[in-house]
């Protein structure tokens, strides 16, 4: 399949949350998974969970000729590598080492049971919109075709601070 661009979102609240995030770009070009364009890192308080420490979150976009559930797949062997436990006595949401989210795929519209795309619950989550409209500023949202920077002021109340460029 010709490259696309996608946009991903990395989030870490558990350990040395620096070192999972560059690791994760690491082994993203290791797999095919191209980065042209990446945000500062954030450091962001918790959202839609109680009693969890602050993550750092970052967006970065890449080139890859994955299809989606492809890029799925490879995206959760990365969490594996990277020690994020899964299932078992792991808690959905619980705190983890590494999280990667595939929040656009192109202009894809995606509804599967493993995968949608847009990711869900991208537009409601400062810690995903600021570092997004930071490396893509007119980035439109599929669904509606409207600006994403559009989105901002109603997340605008979650705390957050960049920390690095
Ligand atoms: N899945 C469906 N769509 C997607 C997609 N677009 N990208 C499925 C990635 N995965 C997608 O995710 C659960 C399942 O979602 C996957 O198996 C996949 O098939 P998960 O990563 O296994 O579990 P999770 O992340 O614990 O659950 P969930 O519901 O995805 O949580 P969220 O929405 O990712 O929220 N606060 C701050 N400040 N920063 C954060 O990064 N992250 C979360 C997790 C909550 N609060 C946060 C942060
Ligand atoms: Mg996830």
């Amino acid at each position: 399949m010709p490259a696309k661009v996608v946009y991903l979102s990395l989030g870490s609240n558990l350990g040395d949350r620096e070192k999972f995030l560059n690791d994760a770009l690491e082994l993203l070009a290791q797999h095919q998974i191209q980065v042209i364009a990446r945000s500062s890192v954030y450091e962001t308080e918790p959202q839609d969970v109680a009693n969890q420490p602050w993550f750092l979150n970052m967006v970065v976009a890449c080139e890859t000729r994955y299809f989606p559930l492809q890029l799925l797949t490879v995206l959760q062997r990365i969490e594996r590598d990277l020690g994020r436990v899964r299932g078992g006595s792991a808690v959905r949401r619980g705190p983890r080492s590494i999280d990667l989210d595939i929040l656009l795929f192109g202009n894809a519209i995606l509804e599967m049971a493993q995968l949608t795309i847009p990711h869900p619950r991208m537009l409601e989550r400062r810690f995903v919109l600021e570092p997004l409209l930071e490396i893509a500023p007119d980035l439109k949202f599929p669904l509606t075709n409207k600006p994403l920077r559009n989105y901002l002021a109603a997340a605008s109340g979650q705390k957050l601070h960049k920390r690095s460029s």
